[in-house]
């Protein structure tokens, strides 16, 4: 069960986010961004959760993306190490917002030259399935796999060949259930799962977020929409379509504990 989240609104220069264009060309609209960031507070509030909602950091236009310069779980925090020069600063940025949460000993710090970004890493039951992609190197997650071993977690890599991050490939739903990208139905260590490819064209789908129950998935994904709801979580669509053209979705605005 999550009982808390820590958020960041959007700031203005969320303009220029960094974007591959993976999922769409064009720059958010900032005020569109702020009420859909907004909705998506008020949904995770809605299902329970108590809510950090930090002020908007011009310095960083992808700083509302905080999934990614941290990765919490019950026992710690660690805070990564973002590989761009845009998003480098925003790990100073979220150890404030962490301390209201974890004492000094329960926070743990990636050092370069490893890199990683929380959206590279997905927890199954006690596996971390790390990304190694252009974000999180195998340096980062050898330095995050020896932190989190001391708490009883095994870590375990995944190349991520198709975009950004794992997370945009591969999401875990719960109860055994995954979703994934026709790549990732191939990987070896995800076989276990019970597994639901995403048609290619709601690839965006994928990354939909499990919150105590139910799952909140991008909005104008019919098939992803559908199968979700035939394993008997209730969805919450939601419209993330600003924060997707700078290839953001669900999972990232936020970290959930
Ligand atoms: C970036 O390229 O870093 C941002 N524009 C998007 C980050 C999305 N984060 C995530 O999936 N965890």
């Amino acid at each position: 069960m999550f009982t808390k989240a820590i958020t960041r609104k959007p700031c203005k220069a969320l303009v220029n986010g960094i974007s591959t264009a993976m999922f769409g060309e064009g720059k958010p609209v900032y005020e569109d961004a702020v009420e859909q960031h907004d909705q998506y507070v008020a949904t995770l509030r809605e299902l329970g959760l108590e809510v950090l909602d930090l002020e908007a950091d011009e310095r960083y236009p992808d700083s509302c993306f905080v999934e990614d310069p941290a990765v919490v779980m019950p026992e710690c925090a660690v805070i990564t190490n973002p590989a761009t020069d845009s998003r480098k600063g925003e790990k100073y940025e979220i150890v404030d917002a962490i301390k209201k949460f974890y004492s000094d000993d329960q926070i743990f710090h990636l050092e370069e030259p490893g890199t990683m970004e929380g959206g590279d890493v997905m927890l199954i039951d006690k596996t971390f399935y790390v990304g190694q992609s252009e974000r999180t190197n195998a340096e980062g997650a050898r330095q995050f796999a020896a932190i989190v071993a001391k708490f009883g977690y095994d870590v375990s890599t995944v190349p991520v060949t198709e975009g950004l991050h794992l997370k945009d490939f591969v999401i875990y739903l719960g109860n055994n259930d995954i979703l994934v990208s026709a790549v990732m139905n191939d990987v070896p260590e995800f076989q276990k799962y019970n597994r639901f490819v995403v048609p290619e064209e709601e690839l965006y789908a994928i990354n939909s977020l499990n919150i105590n129950g139910t799952v909140l998935t991008p909005k104008g994904f019919p098939k992803t929409q559908a199968y979700i709801e035939s394993l008997g979580y209730p969805v919450r669509p939601m419209n993330t379509n600003e924060f997707r053209l700078i290839d953001g979705s669900l999972t990232c605005l936020s970290l959930r504990f």
